[in-house]
C-alpha cells in the first residue's frame, strides 16, 4: 500500500470544489488517512515549494497558495502517487484530458486546482511535512475485501 499527499489549493476551495475533488478519490477505491483545512503560512508554502524557488512563477505560486485556506490530505491505496496524479491531470489544465480534475474544473496553469505528489520520496516527505503521526488515521475500511482480491 502506498500513501500520498494531495491538497486543494485556494481556487478549488474558493470555487467549492472540495467534496467533488473527495469524491472522486473515495470513488476510486482509496482511503483517507488524514484531512485538513489548512491557513498555510509563507514558511509553510515557501518550504512545500522549495524545488520551485529559483524559478520564475515562484513568487506568485506562494503567494497563491497562502491566499485562501486549502485541505490537505493523505490517500492510501495500491498505487496511490501514480493514480492520484491520473487523477488530478496534467500540470496545465488546458492540456489536461477531460475526466480529470484539472481537465474538467481549470483553465489555467497557476489555478490549476489541486496537487498532488510526484512519488514515493515526495510523497514521503510532503506528509511529513504538512501532518504530524497523531493526524493520520490507521483504519480497517469494511470494503477492504471487495477492493482487493
Ligand atoms: P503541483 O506540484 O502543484 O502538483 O503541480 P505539478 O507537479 O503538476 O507541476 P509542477 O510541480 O511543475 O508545478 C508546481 C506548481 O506551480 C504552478 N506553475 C507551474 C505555475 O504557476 N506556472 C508554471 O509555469 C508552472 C510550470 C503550478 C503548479
Amino acid at each position: 500500500m502506498e500513501r500520498t499527499f494531495v491538497m486543494v489549493k485556494p481556487d478549488g476551495v474558493q470555487r467549492g470544489l472540495v467534496g467533488d475533488v473527495i469524491r472522486r478519490f473515495e470513488s476510486k477505491g482509496f482511503k483517507l488517512v488524514g484531512l485538513k483545512l489548512v491557513s498555510v503560512s509563507r514558511e509553510l508554502a515557501e518550504q512545500h515549494y522549495g524545488v520551485h524557488r529559483e524559478r520564475p512563477f515562484f513568487g506568485s505560486l506562494v503567494e497563491f497558495i497562502i491566499s485562501a485556506p486549502v485541505v490537505a490530505m493523505v490517500w492510501e491505496g495500491k498505487g496511490a502517487i501514480a493514480a492520484a496524479r491520473k487523477i488530478i491531470g496534467a500540470t496545465n489544465p488546458l492540456e489536461a484530458e477531460p475526466g480529470t480534475i484539472r481537465g474538467d474544473f481549470g483553465v489555467d496553469i497557476g489555478r490549476n486546482l489541486i496537487h498532488g505528489s510526484d512519488g514515493p520520496d515526495t510523497a514521503a516527505s510532503e506528509i511529513a511535512l504538512w501532518f504530524s503521526e497523531s493526524e493520520l488515521a490507521n483504519w480497517e475500511p469494511a470494503t477492504k475485501a471487495w477492493l482487493y482480491e
